[in-house]
């Protein structure tokens, strides 16, 4: 089924779930070429959530700041191509949502053990705000916080499951978002932790 959340945010509950083992074999292939590691904010703190990233641009922050680039800083290659199925499913979940000819060259992959969480915030890194956000929920469930276009503003709690999809644009592009620390609720499948795959228009 199609959840709405906002004017053109959506879940899309199971979506993912016909092409689970091509995502998760493309994510043990990225992670074997770039490695999981651990970012720091600006303000020199360590995220709870270890990342990589795979496709033409990857995110990084560190003491310069948030931002795209085309190589890896901890092997100096560039990023991996982003996977066959992962770019199929994007293109294919952004249409369902209504953002025809979604093209990502990003896809950051956040790894979150039980614990980890990511506080409110809004992506406004990416070049082309007029491209949707798409997400990939693998393994444990997260509760993902919905807020509005102020910090203060009231957030929505909504549980993301192991192949549910979520796609955002338009006018819920920059909307405050963040999740919640994590349970430890071991995944069948996947373990005792959390994959999320953010497939972006950042160049
Ligand atoms: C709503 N990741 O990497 S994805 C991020 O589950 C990030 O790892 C979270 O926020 C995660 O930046 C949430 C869902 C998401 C992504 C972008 C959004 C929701 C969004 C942009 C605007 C509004
Ligand atoms: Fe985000």
């Amino acid at each position: 089924g199609r959840q709405r959340l906002g004017e053109h945010a959506w879940v899309l509950r199971g979506f993912a779930l016909p092409d689970i083992e091509a995502l998760l074999a493309g994510v043990k292939a990225v992670l074997l070429a770039a490695p999981l590691r651990q970012m720091h904010t600006p303000g020199g703190l360590p995220m709870s959530v270890s990342t990589s990233n795979c496709g033409r641009l990857g995110w990084v922050s560190d003491r310069a700041g948030y931002r795209y680039v085309a190589r890896d800083p901890l092997t100096g290659r560039d990023w991996p191509a982003l996977p066959a199925a992962f770019e199929r499913l994007a293109r294919e979940a952004a249409a369902a949502a209504g953002f025809d000819g979604f093209v990502p060259d990003a896809c950051l992959i956040n790894r979150y053990m039980p614990g980890a969480r990511m506080s409110l915030h809004q992506d406004r890194n990416e070049r082309d705000m007029g491209a949707p956000i798409v997400s990939v929920s693998l393994g444990m469930p997260a509760i993902f916080l919905f807020g509005g276009h102020a910090r203060a503003d009231r957030a929505t709690r909504i549980p993301l499951l192991h192949g549910d999809v979520a796609v955002w644009g338009g006018v819920d592009r920059l909307r405050f978002h963040g999740i919640l620390p994590l349970k430890a609720v071991p995944h069948p499948r996947v373990g005792e932790r959390r994959f999320n795959l953010t497939f972006r228009r950042a160049g």
